[in-house]
């Protein structure tokens, strides 16, 4: 063994070496023994091994490092229940476009099949990477050492391209420890790093500026492909040319700020009057790297989000299965958005030199923000204890820099700051969209703040969602990560409680014992920051968030902020078709108290 070690490198070495040069600056994940000859790799080399408390913690934080870095995350984990603990924070990221390299390690090639120790043979022998098919782009079992390197090229290819998403790398240990020539890796060093994306041809771009152009009442209607794309700055250019008005899905909340005069707001069920009416009256919806999914387009209902057909639409995403899916389209393109939008650009410069202007429309976002604004400043302003949820989010905006990072997770804070919270800077909100996964945010935060070490990062949550990952802490602390948790605790599984009371008229596995104001179970949150070493501070008046906020951030400590909350719902004027369901006979409102 010694000997062949002389002469090369275990595949483990070869593996850290690859992601050195990727650049790769943290690998986030936990120990088994199928994966510590990669840790003992990386304990050589320049990455930090970020090491959490629970898989589901590490692949959520690598999910938001690579939404803030841009580039695809990597999380190294253990065989059968390492993997499967991972699973929630991969298939979230999976279902927001998020790349990422899971490397797990699995039992070792000879013995497939015999059941040892924790292998998954129930249908195949040696089958844990199997579930993950349903959610990765691609899962590898990597059964030769010398396709190891072929195939991490080909993963972190396919995470980063088209439209995004993690790919499995399933390792059986015994190919991690075993020695090889570096030929097979010294092959691929001069591959291809970047692909060109797809763009639109001049045709079709002049075919789509002459129907925005023509229209009575076009709309823009963007998603998250706009800040995967990194292309608000292109999207800026083109809806403040042509004067369109701009709706945005809860994925594609920021990609142009929300102060912008031309932002009609967030769609859908949480979406408010104006974004919705807006939608509904459009002659043209120019629709850019969406997927006009279920809660953004009111279940898909006419009459409420969209009145498609009717509105005729155009729709530009990198993934061609996105087009047509639930609503028809006159001109769909399968491009980048943003070399797509660079193009629309030009071509909108050279057929309309003098652009647009629609001071009317305007004028009339500007009456409803003030108007919004009016009719919520009794909430925002409430010196109520337990707090109005209007006014945590009004005080929070107000300490935060126009740069700071929020994590939501499920819940008010998802749905209110969707509705509720200006986004001033493009993709500083990081929000699990596609999946809603409960406890995404708190262990989101670590890997946003890793990413930006520079920016606050502050994580809004429920107390349901902070119970689901509160061992985050373990990893916040011992990496002196200065992130805030406002928990905004209602004492109940609050959006769950308040359709359960209104189709069933009580509360019964939806909320927790006591009241927000008297939690009947103990320790609190902020007992629980404290005993793993972070700050905690529980609230006992409204007035002491702003300052409170402003102190976490100054001392750049990990601070939980434990904060009382009235369980009020998130107002909405969308729809949801679950009442078909749960109340098909009623006209019921299933947010009201
Ligand atoms: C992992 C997971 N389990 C269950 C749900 C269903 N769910 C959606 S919102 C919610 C309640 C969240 O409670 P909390 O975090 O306290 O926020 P609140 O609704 O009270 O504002 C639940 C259980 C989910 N989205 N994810
Ligand atoms: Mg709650």
């Amino acid at each position: 063994m010694d000997g062949a070690k002389l002469d090369g490198k275990t595949v483990a070495e070869h593996i850290v070496d690859f992601l050195e040069r990727r650049e790769v600056k943290h690998v986030f994940g936990l120990c088994g023994h199928t994966n510590i000859a990669v840790l003992a790799a990386l304990a050589e080399s320049s990455i930090d091994f970020v090491t959490v408390r629970h898989e589901q913690i590490a692949s959520h934080a690598a999910d938001a490092y690579a939404r803030v870095t841009g580039k695809a995350s990597v999380v190294l984990s253990h065989l059968s229940p390492g993997l499967t603990n991972c699973a929630t924070g991969v298939a979230n990221a999976a279902l927001d476009c998020i790349p990422m390299v899971v490397i797990a390690g699995d039992i070792p090639t000879h013995y497939y099949g015999k059941h040892p120790h924790q292998e998954v043979n129930l249908h195949a022998d040696a089958a844990q990477w199997e579930i993950y098919r349903p959610f990765v782009k691609r899962a590898w079992r990597v059964d030769r050492a010398d396709l190891m390197a072929e195939i991490l090229e080909k993963a972190f290819h396919l995470a980063e391209s088209g439209q995004p998403g993690p790919v499995l790398v399933n390792v059986p240990m015994d190919i991690f420890s075993e020695v090889i020539p570096s030929d097979s890796f010294d092959r691929i060093r001069d591959n291809t790093r970047v692909l060109k994306k797809p763009s639109i041809d001049d045709e079709t771009a002049r075919e789509i500026v002459e129907a925005l152009a023509t229209a009575e009442n076009p709309v823009a209607y963007v998603g998250g492909g706009i800040l995967l794309a990194k292309a608000s700055q292109e999207l800026r250019e083109f809806v403040e040319h042509l004067g369109l008005p701009v709706a945005h899905s809860l994925m594609g909340k920021g990609a142009l700020r929300d102060d912008h005069p031309l932002v009609l707001g967030m769609t859908g069920f949480w979406g408010t009057e104006l974004v919705n009416q807006s939608c509904l009256n459009a002659d043209y919806i120019f629709a850019v790297g969406t997927r006009f999914k279920e809660a953004d387009c009111s279940s898909w209902y006419p009459g409420y989000t969209f009145n498609i057909p009717g509105s005729k639409v155009i729709h530009i995403d990198i993934e061609p299965q996105e087009i047509g899916r639930n609503y028809p389209t006159e001109i769909g393109v399968v491009a980048d958005a943003k070399a797509a939008l660079r193009v629309l650009n030009r071509v909108a410069r050279e057929m309309y030199p003098d652009g647009f202007n629609r001071p009317a429309l305007e004028q009339k976002i500007a009456d409803f923000r003030t108007d919004f604004k009016a009719r919520n400043v009794d909430m925002a302003t409430s010196s109520a204890f337990p707090m109005m949820p209007e006014r945590i989010l009004a005080d929070t905006r107000k300490a935060l820099p126009e740069d700071a990072i929020i994590t939501t997770d499920v819940g008010w804070n998802k749905n209110g700051v969707g509705q509720q919270f200006n986004i001033l800077t493009p993709g500083s909100i990081l929000t699990p969209g596609g999946f809603a996964t409960m406890g995404f945010g708190p262990p989101g935060a670590i890997g946003a703040k890793l990413a930006a070490p520079d920016r606050v990062v502050i994580s809004l949550v429920g107390d349901g969602g902070f119970g689901q990952n509160p061992s985050m802490l373990a990893t916040a602390v011992e990496l002196d990560l200065g992130i805030i948790w406002l928990v905004m605790n209602n004492n109940a599984f609050g959006t769950i409680a308040g359709l359960q009371k209104a189709h069933y008229g009580l509360t019964y596995g939806t909320t927790f014992p006591g009241s927000a104001a008297a939690p009947a179970n103990g320790p609190g949150y902020a007992d629980i920051a404290r005993a793993y070493g972070a700050e905690g501070h529980r609230l006992s008046a409204a007035d002491e968030l702003l300052p409170a906020l402003e102190a976490a951030i100054a001392s750049g400590k990990p601070t939980v902020l434990d904060v009382p909350m009235i369980n009020n719902p998130t107002p909405t004027t969308g729809h949801w078709n679950i009442l078909d369901i749960y109340s098909p006979d009623k006209e019921i409102s299933h947010v009201a108290t």
